[in-house]
């Protein structure tokens, strides 16, 4: 697949971190909430290989937040995911997906609670400000609703707590999974959550003044060399190994929460009101008819762009792959497919083109590892 250059724009907005991460050598970018975000540097295996083995600060500053305060917000915010979040509690992270009224896949955020009226939802690749606004203004509530300039660092790998504890002190090391305390470096404070889109372990470090962002960055580096840190990004192959899911890519507003895998973040037997509940109830009652599963093909390479379908030996369509990529680990393509109920039992071969090739794979559960 041949590649081609982006063009920057005020609409492709950059980030704080943009002209460090160009000096450390990004090779490619995605788009992302209408920003920019890195999607490798060295090569997508190299990058991988050394996000397992040491640390890497990654600029996710296009996982946007969109922060919600006032009197009503706790409502709105109910309203908006299936998970139910009478119980949260101020320090903590909730990865929610967010329904609309038909029962359709919005977002899937993390959720951080900051204090009882005010939270930001750290979202996924759709525009989530114009749904909040939407339903804030049709059900008159008391809120604001604002994408307050938060730009996170992630840092990611299995040394991550020894960098990060070098910078913040050793009582970061304490913090747990899903949580979020305020740190300090050089008199600044800095919102941390141990959170992170890959499965190495790691921090995410929401920042809200650009220049103590970038002191930081610089700081990560000159601190942190002894541990081997690199600039990185979300790995392609490490969140498809890991079965982190992609707004966008494995499913979007056309999916439902149960087809996505996303069965124990639904609840709905509380009292909680949202959208789309109903729907939901009656979509537990019928089952489903398809959802994400893990596929690996033996091939050693594929291109993604769109979905690609996958038939069995009669020529029917059994489901199709959304996400893809070649995992040294496995030493074959593995992928995160929408599968047909019939096919479910993952014993039968599929077929699939690649490269003008048919090619055979088999259907497996998620996560892979
Ligand atoms: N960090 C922050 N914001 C984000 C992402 C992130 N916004 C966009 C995107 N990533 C949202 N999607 C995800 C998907 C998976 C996870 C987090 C955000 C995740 N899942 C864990 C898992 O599936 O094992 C834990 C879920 C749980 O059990 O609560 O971490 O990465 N700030």
């Amino acid at each position: 697949m041949k590649n081609f250059s982006i063009v920057k724009s005020r609409r492709l907005r950059s980030t704080p971190y943009t002209e460090r991460i160009e000096s450390h050598g990004v090779t490619s970018y995605t788009v992302y909430n209408h920003m920019l975000l890195p999607a490798t540097f060295e090569s997508l295996e190299a990058d991988y290989n050394h996000l397992k083995k040491f640390v890497q600060v990654w600029d996710v500053a296009a996982e946007r937040q969109v922060e919600i305060t006032g009197k009503d917000s706790s409502k709105l915010v109910q309203l908006m995911t299936c998970r139910d979040l009478s119980q949260s509690k101020i320090g903590k992270c909730y990865y929610a997906p967010l329904v609309d009224h038909e029962g359709y896949l919005v977002n899937d955020p993390i959720i951080n609670k900051l204090a009882e009226d005010k939270w930001w939802l750290s979202i996924a690749d759709s525009d989530v400000i114009f749904f909040a606004k939407g339903l804030a203004a049709g059900n008159k509530f008391n809120v604001e609703i604002t994408e307050p300039n938060v730009n996170i660092l992630a840092i990611q790998g299995p040394l991550s707590d020894d960098l990060m504890a070098k910078i913040f002190g050793d009582e970061i090391r304490q913090l747990k999974f899903f949580n979020f305390r305020y740190f300090i470096f050089k008199s600044k404070k800095y919102f941390i959550a141990r959170s992170g889109w890959s499965k190495q372990s790691g921090f995410e470090i929401y920042v809200e003044d650009d220049k103590a962002g970038q002191e930081l960055y610089d700081n990560l580096f000159k601190i942190g060399a002894e541990f081997n840190v690199r600039a990185g990004c979300p790995n392609l192959i490490e969140r498809i190994e890991s079965a982190l899911l992609s707004y966008g890519n494995d499913f979007d507003n056309k999916d439902n929460p149960f087809e996505a895998n996303f069965d124990k973040f639904i609840n709905l037997d509380s009292e909680v009101n949202f959208l789309g509940k109903e729907k939901l109830k009656q979509i537990k009652k019928d089952g489903i008819s398809r959802k994400l599963m893990g596929v690996k093909i033996n091939y050693d390479k594929i291109d993604m762009h769109g979905e690609k379908s996958l038939k069995d030996d009669n020529n029917n369509i059994i489901g199709f792959v959304r996400s893809a990529a070649y995992s040294p680990t496995f030493k074959k393509v593995i992928g995160i497919a929408m599968i047909n109920k019939s096919f479910w039992n993952k014993k039968d071969e599929f077929k699939i083109e690649i490269d003008g090739k048919k090619i055979t794979g088999t259907v497996c559960d998620l996560p892979f590892i």
